[in-house]
């Protein structure tokens, strides 16, 4: 069984649910830059209001309490705290103010709040400034300072998360240019993730060393993570495929954190596009996760690509595949290309994990799931989301499997999203939330089945 203080809850990111974008002097963000970007986002939307959240702070833990929450995964607005994100540029107090108002309001309502510093929503200033995240020298500083402020200023969270998913700031960021900044690159995206990993060693090192004040406060990275299944389990090179695929996704963030390097099979296919941590990045890097924080949301069959001749680095060289072999298929459509259920890989992927990092202790930080069609449903029929409670209901008895018969180490898990919000190059016509947002009419917010169903 799941142990008795599990953190059970819901997550969103700023960006996503916030709008508010020019208030109480928040600065751009990169994400501000790239919707403005004609094309760039499917229904040329923004998170200019989003579920306007930032106004919303009290309806919002209302909606918490009204689900049973134990816990809440949000995220911070950089560019709110440090309009221009350096170092030695300005704090907002106003955007400090915001935050810390509401985490005291969250901790009155029985609330934990668990606190992502980076949702991939970079001060423009950076960017502009020294290009942001590609710059090894100056983004890890200045995250760090970032990080030291809010530390310092919200002395009563104990839970903290420095990177939502370094891959996609990565990948979609610097290699195929579908999120902000909108780059495309076959090198800078291993650039990217070198920085990231060393920012989030700064910053933990700061955190234990100068603001941890209790036992039970923590500190971690979110990786996100797709599981694999080899397309024909009868041939090695599909099994090997499988193998490299779940490292370049997931241990290319966790095996420097937990082993100490990235994965050969990384080095193999990269060479020097893959960066070489020097010894003082190393010493930041090495066992700098009080938690594996784990997002995830589907698998893939994994099938060794023989052809074309030029490697597709991004993922190991491998085609993903919903089907296998014989034809069988992983899970059903849903509104996301990218997403089928296979709540066995749920449980394969927290086993894998486990075994590859020693059992680590693990918040499934993201898990959740859109629905084909969904969005063009009558209201009425949104709300009756079966499919949705379906997935959670099999995901969750995956989780409670791995715990009860595998010895997976896990302490909490928050279902994304609390309320439908802004899905990045989606925009808005991808549904996640347990709660329907009708952005036609005020925002207003109207839980769905799913979001009795989970806790
Ligand atoms: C992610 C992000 C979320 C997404 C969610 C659905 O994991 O990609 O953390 O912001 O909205 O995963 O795609």
């Amino acid at each position: 069984m799941l142990p008795k203080d599990f953190q059970w809850g819901f997550a969103t990111a700023a960006y996503q649910i916030e709008g508010a974008i020019d208030k109480d002097g928040r600065g751009p963000s990169i994400w501000d830059t790239f919707c403005a970007i004609p094309g760039k986002i499917a229904d040329g939307s923004s998170g200019v209001t989003a579920c306007d959240s930032y106004n919303r702070t009290a309806e919002d833990i209302a909606l918490l309490k009204s689900l049973g929450a134990k816990s809440y995964r949000f995220s911070i607005s950089w560019s709110r705290i440090i309009p221009k994100g350096g170092r030695n540029d300005p704090v907002n107090k106003a955007g400090v103010n915001h935050y810390a108002q509401f985490v005291d309001d969250l901790l009155e309502a029985g609330i934990t709040p668990f606190i992502t510093l980076f949702h991939w929503d970079l001060p423009e200033e950076l960017h502009q400034r020294y290009g942001g995240l590609l710059n090894r020298e100056e983004f890890p500083l200045d995250f760090e300072n970032y990080a030291r402020i809010m530390f310092q200023s919200l002395p009563k969270v104990k839970n903290w998360i420095t990177f939502n998913e370094p891959l996609c700031s990565a990948i979609p960021g610097y290699g195929s240019g579908t999120f902000a900044p909108g780059r495309q690159s076959t090198s800078e995206p291993w650039t990217v993730g070198h920085n990231l990993l060393v920012a989030h060693g700064r910053a933990v090192k700061a955190y234990r060393e100068e603001f941890k004040t209790t036992s039970d406060s923590q500190i971690g990275i979110v990786l996100n993570g797709d599981f694999t299944y080899p397309w024909d389990s009868s041939d090695p090179a599909d099994r090997e495929a499988a193998e490299r695929r779940l490292e370049f996704f997931t241990a290319w963030f966790a095996d420097p954190i937990y082993l100490g390097d990235y994965p050969a099979s990384m080095r193999r296919q990269l060479g020097d596009r893959l960066p070489t941590f020097t010894a003082e990045e190393k010493a930041f890097v090495l066992g700098s996760n009080d938690f594996y924080g784990m997002n995830h949301y589907t698998s893939n069959y994994i099938r060794h690509r023989t052809s074309p001749a030029t490697a597709d680095d991004t993922v190991g060289n491998v085609d993903c595949l919903f089907y296998n072999k014989q034809g069988q298929c992983i899970g059903p459509e849903t509104q996301s290309p990218w997403l089928r259920p296979c709540a066995t890989g749920f449980r394969d992927f927290l086993v894998w994990i486990s075994k590859r990092y020693n059992y680590p202790r693990i918040y499934v930080t993201e898990n959740g799931t859109s629905i084909k069609g969904e969005n063009d449903l009558p209201k009425e029929k949104i709300l009756e989301d079966d499919f949705r409670v379906k997935y959670y209901n099999d995901y969750i008895r995956a989780m409670v499997t791995a715990v009860t018969l595998d010895g997976v180490n896990v302490k909490g898990y928050f279902a994304w999203s609390l309320m439908d919000n802004f899905e990045w190059a989606d925009g808005y016509v991808t549904r996640f939330g347990v709660t329907f947002v009708d952005y036609e009419n005020g925002q207003q917010r109207f839980p769905k089945k799913s979001a009795k169903s989970l806790i």
